[in-house]
């Protein structure tokens, strides 16, 4: 590992962004408030058996509410910036159409608390949440539904790039796409496998238009959050090596290499080549200011030697490492590895990095003296904290670090039995108690720029 130890906290070079992370159907909550239409989260969350335990984001951590708390918090955090996601069918019930001037409102109120706060707002367009009225058209196998999602781009711009210092207009949208239409595992929980390849050229068309939108309306840095994940062969045997490559051009290859450099990676192009028409590349490759990514950790991917099975892809468990709550193996070094592998591949093509999500789910709550003690998530963020500036020293140019979340939320398909916030919610009293890793984050972020004090004293 040449992620570097020694001195209190991780040091991040002058400037360096710290910020939190959430999105609106895992917080908001008021799903049936003030005129917000729903989305293809409330209808998946009531299906019977789609969730752990039955939960919906109906009341969610009440955050529409309790925005003003939940601020307060993020002011004694010390935090530069906030990333969050407006809830589309909020703003337009039926996804496209007459705005909601209720929910306009609530993102008014929002934005201007953050700003009277100090705090730099990085606004997410879509976090998953498609109004339903657009997903019974067809959702995003549906090629309108990206217009829908241009008209909805200006709407909000218009309302808001004066006062929003960054826009991420999709989400990781490979897992929109693979979780929620090949595999099902998400809203809309269709089951396309291969044939789910349309949503993936929809979503990044998406991408295209709402920037297009977004600068036009004044906005001054428009990137993306992808998720990314090294992959490693589960062996030598070419069979596993071969497959976690084209897994790797899935996963990893295919959203970026649109984005960044207008084309798809040869190897899955005739899977998308139907849903392409003229001009569309073009479209896809708008500049983007920065290039957002989401890490968790990385995958061991081995050829699935069941033939009957449709998935050629297994995943194996990676052995010798400690796993989050949720079983996901911590790795640290793979962040910085994955960073310099974006930067290998893309070069003069790769705008400046920000980590747009990065967390851990561990379940511990309040013990009787009401203090949580999640030391695990203090040792996760400082060892991550440490690859990122490892990764800088070599030649990275990574500008900010958003940790995944502020609070414990709405986990999609988990519903809230797994826990990532740096602030404990009580689901029964809706009740926030910083956890032990809040306040080690509010001193690392106090103590940038003194090393040596740190090391000494
Ligand atoms: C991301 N996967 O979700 C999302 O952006 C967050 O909303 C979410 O809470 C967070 O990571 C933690 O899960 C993911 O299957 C969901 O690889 C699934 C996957 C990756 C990211």
């Amino acid at each position: 590992m040449s992620v570097p130890t020694g001195g209190a906290f991780p040091q991040l070079p002058p400037g360096f962004r710290f910020g939190t992370s959430t999105a609106a159907y895992q917080i908001e909550g008021a799903a049936g408030e003030d005129g917000r239409g729903p989305s293809i989260w409330d209808t998946f969350s009531h299906a019977p058996g789609r969730v752990k335990d039955g939960a919906t984001g109906d009341v969610a951590c009440d955050h529409y509410h309790r925005y003003a708390e939940d601020i307060a918090l993020m002011r004694d955090l010390g935090v530069g910036g906030y990333r969050f996601s407006i809830s589309w069918p909020r703003v337009l019930p039926k996804g496209r159409g007459t705005p909601n001037q209720q929910g306009l409102d609530f993102y008014d109120r929002l934005l201007d608390g953050l700003l009277e706060a100090g705090i730099a707002p990085m606004v997410t367009l879509y976090h998953w949440d498609l109004p339903q009225a657009l997903e019974d058209d067809g959702g995003w196998l549906n090629r309108d539904t990206v217009e829908a999602f241009a008209e909805y781009a200006a709407l909000v711009g218009e309302r808001y790039a004066d006062r929003v210092e960054h826009w991420v207009p999709v989400n990781e949208p490979n897992v929109a796409t693979f979780n929620g239409y090949a595999l099902g595992q998400h809203a809309p929980g269709r089951k396309l496998m291969f044939d789910a390849f349309p949503v993936a050229h929809h979503l990044l068309l998406g991408h295209g238009r709402a920037a297009i939108e977004l600068r036009r309306a004044g906005a001054e840095s428009v990137g993306c959050a992808n998720n990314h994940s090294p992959m490693w062969p589960a062996s030598d045997d070419p069979a596993d090596v071969g497959i976690t490559k084209l897994f790797d051009a899935l996963w990893n290859g295919l959203f970026t290499e649109a984005m960044l450099l207008g084309r798809y990676p040869r190897d899955i192009m005739p899977l998308l080549e139907d849903a392409i028409q003229d001009g569309d590349m073009v479209t896809i490759r708008q500049p983007v200011d920065f290039y957002g990514v989401n890490y968790y950790n990385p995958l061991r991917v081995a050829a699935n030697l069941d033939e009957e099975d449709e998935n050629p892809f297994e995943f194996v468990d990676l052995v010798g490492y400690d796993k989050t709550d949720f079983g996901w193996p911590v790795v640290p070094d793979s962040l910085r590895e994955w960073l310099i592998i974006l930067r290998a591949r893309y070069r003069a093509a790769l705008p400046p990095i920000m980590i747009t999500e990065s967390g851990c789910s561990y379940g511990m709550g309040p013990d009787a003296d009401g203090v949580v003690d999640d030391q695990p998530r203090i040792d996760y963020l400082d060892s991550h904290l440490r690859a990122v500036a490892t990764a800088i020293a070599q030649g990275v140019d990574v500008r900010g670090y958003y940790t995944w979340s502020l609070m414990d939320n709405f986990e999609w398909a988990e519903g809230f039995s797994q826990r990532f916030g740096l602030v404990h919610v009580d689901y029964d009293t809706l009740e926030r108690t910083p956890k032990r890793s809040f306040q080690w984050f509010a001193e690392m972020i106090k103590a940038q720029g003194h090393a040596a004090e740190q090391a000494t004293g």
